[in-house]
């Protein structure tokens, strides 16, 4: 008996020092769907431990600013994180092929490119101490103007916003002027006449209020973005195996549950935005056509820059 109570103590004593508190920094307010997902993986693995890992987010990068969250992630400041995947692709252009135009532009495209990406960037990232936890995608990318756009010409000249080098480059090739704008930014950086047109999903474009600033509203649907959860490896293998198989399994579920989130707001915001007011219409042929024109410049450009690993997503992709 005596054995058998201080068995049961020592498990206590050693369940008690283990209980450990996750920071968890996003870029993403609260009413994103992304963060709404990932608060529901913390409770799920609050509950799968029995409360023994407490993760906390701290959401619209109130933590750490979106370029230095990998960075804190990397050097252990916190050990979990989620970024804007594509924003890595100044480290190696396998990160960034799911915002190159005309790439993959359905969450079919979206799903085969990501099982292509997958085992690279694990590979990429475990040089730096992160192992990818789950991935989701944004809904497609839409066109947000005052006034409608009939060709690519009509973007000339516009204050545009953009978040990563691939929408920079994509602005400037049609004749905009890019400014990297966060996501949580964009409503201030509208009312102060930083940025005057956006591509960006209809998610973002409700959660910022969009029709406060823009009239115009289409569909391209030119890449299919994604978010990533990385964790500190070591900080995981530190974690016993109970803890370990809890949070695989809640990334698991994580990941299915985004996608179909994701999907159901593609439909769900597009139509808030025509609620709110906003004019929704067909892009034109003619602007599709000039939009195509301009992903086949920047893949010229991207294939010419690939690393043997992006190269390698993209033909696993394409075959
Ligand atoms: N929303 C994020 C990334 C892509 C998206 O749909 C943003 O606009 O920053």
């Amino acid at each position: 008996m005596k054995h058998l109570i201080l068995g049961a103590a020592a498990l206590a004593c050693a369940s008690t020092a283990h209980a450990q508190s996750w920071d968890m920094p996003t870029p993403y307010g609260d009413a994103t769907f992304h963060t709404q997902n990932i608060a529901q993986f913390a409770d799920d693995v609050r509950a799968a431990t029995d409360g023994s890992l407490d993760i906390t987010l701290h959401t619209a990068g109130s933590l750490f600013p979106h370029a230095e969250i990998k960075g804190a992630v990397r050097n252990r400041s916190v050990p979990i994180g989620e970024f804007f995947l594509s924003r890595l692709s100044n480290e190696d252009l396998a990160f960034g092929v799911d915002s190159q135009p005309f790439v993959a532009t359905s969450y079919d495209d979206a799903e085969r490119l990501w099982a292509a990406q997958k085992p690279v960037i694990t590979e990429l990232l475990a040089e730096q101490g992160l192992m990818p936890l789950f991935s989701v995608p944004w809904p497609a990318q839409g066109l947000y103007t005052n006034g409608e756009i009939a060709e690519v010409g009509d973007l000339n000249g516009l204050r545009f916003r953009a978040y990563n080098a691939a929408l920079e480059e994509f602005a400037t090739l049609a004749g905009a002027a890019p400014v990297q704008i966060e996501a949580s930014n964009i409503p201030q950086a509208f009312a102060t006449g930083q940025v005057e047109a956006m591509i960006t999903s209809p998610s973002t474009g409700v959660n910022s209020t969009a029709w406060d600033f823009v009239t115009h509203y289409t569909p391209i649907n030119a890449w299919v973005p994604k978010n990533i959860v990385v964790v500190n490896q070591r900080i995981f293998d530190g974690l016993d195996a109970d803890t370990q198989a809890a949070i695989l399994a809640a990334a698991e579920a994580a990941e299915a549950r985004g996608w179909a989130m994701s999907a159901a707001e593609a439909e769900s915001m597009t139509a808030a935005l025509a609620e709110n007011g906003i004019t929704v219409y067909e892009p034109s042929a003619e602007l599709i056509a000039g939009l195509q024109d301009i992903g086949a410049t920047m893949l010229d450009t991207w294939n010419a820059a690939a690393s043997d690993k992006a190269r390698a997503v993209l033909d696993a992709y394409n075959n």
